[in-house]
């Protein structure tokens, strides 16, 4: 019925053997790793995290770092989200199928590599911003258990022959992105729609990879990341409403 949603698609709990085998395998266990630890890191101390954006759970951070002149302020927002699992955020965030109906930056998207059930390649090109030009991106994306009821999804900029960077009429970005979510429940109750609540952090650092005028991409990183995270966080919730709880 379409109350089901096939369990075999969930982020599997334990690493994917193929993954294992593959060449990228190395790199993407390095920086799954690392992305995820720098997650769940809070936004105190000295880095000199700035809050640009708050709205209900959700809070916004940045970090103004230019190398060159180019913009490449890092991201890290927080939120609470009650109702759908760290599994389940991390599955709509993961899985191809329903990109298009969240993601609002994107022109096109392509599977480049299916490496395991827990590993793809994608490219992506993305809606031009005037007056810059067109921007596309090709990276692989990893989902993974990382704690009892923790999964995340990291994304990282990679090479592949078939997609050369800057022979079109795009410029190639480079973007690390890390979706680390957590839930929890109550000390002796079982999780449920009504009592789990799954903490997100998301971690963005975007290299635009050519000149951009800094006063336009700090005002679309300001516009669309909050609409960004409000809008999948709310797609999720939509999309869990009637299917059972998956932990
Ligand atoms: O993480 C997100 N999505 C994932 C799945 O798609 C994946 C994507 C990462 C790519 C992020 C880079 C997006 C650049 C978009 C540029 C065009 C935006 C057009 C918008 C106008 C309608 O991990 C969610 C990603 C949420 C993206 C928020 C926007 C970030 C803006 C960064 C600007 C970068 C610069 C370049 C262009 C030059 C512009 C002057």
């Amino acid at each position: 019925s379409v109350h089901t949603r096939d369990q075999v698609d969930l982020p599997p709990p334990a690493i994917d053997n193929r993954l294992t085998v593959h060449s990228l395998w190395p790199e993407i266990d390095r920086i799954s790793t690392e992305q995820i630890q720098a997650a769940f890191e809070g936004v105190g101390g000295d880095i000199g995290w700035q809050l640009f954006a708050e709205e209900g759970d959700m809070k916004m951070y940045r970090r103004e770092v230019e190398v060159d002149g180019m913009v490449m302020d890092p991201l890290k927002a927080m939120h609470k989200v009650r109702g759908v699992s760290a599994r389940e955020m991390c599955h709509y965030f993961f899985n191809p199928r329903y990109r298009y109906e969240w993601e609002t930056t994107l022109e096109t998207m392509t599977i480049v590599e299916e490496i395991s059930s827990d590993a793809m390649v994608f490219h992506q090109t993305f809606k031009r911003i005037w007056p810059a030009s067109q921007r596309d991106a090709l990276f692989w994306s990893h989902v993974r258990s990382s704690s009892d009821y923790a999964y995340a999804v990291t994304n990282h900029s990679t090479t592949n022959v078939d997609y050369p960077a800057n022979t079109g009429a795009c410029i190639r970005l480079f973007v690390t992105v890390c979706l680390a979510c957590r839930s929890t429940y109550p000390a002796g109750e079982q999780p449920t729609r009504d009592n789990v609540t799954t903490s997100i952090a998301y971690c963005s650092t975007v290299n635009p990879g050519g000149w951009a005028p800094a006063g336009v991409l700090r005002a679309v990183y300001k516009r669309e990341y909050p609409k960004f995270l409000k809008r999948f966080t709310n797609y999720v919730v939509q999309q869990c409403r009637d299917k059972p709880l998956a932990m």
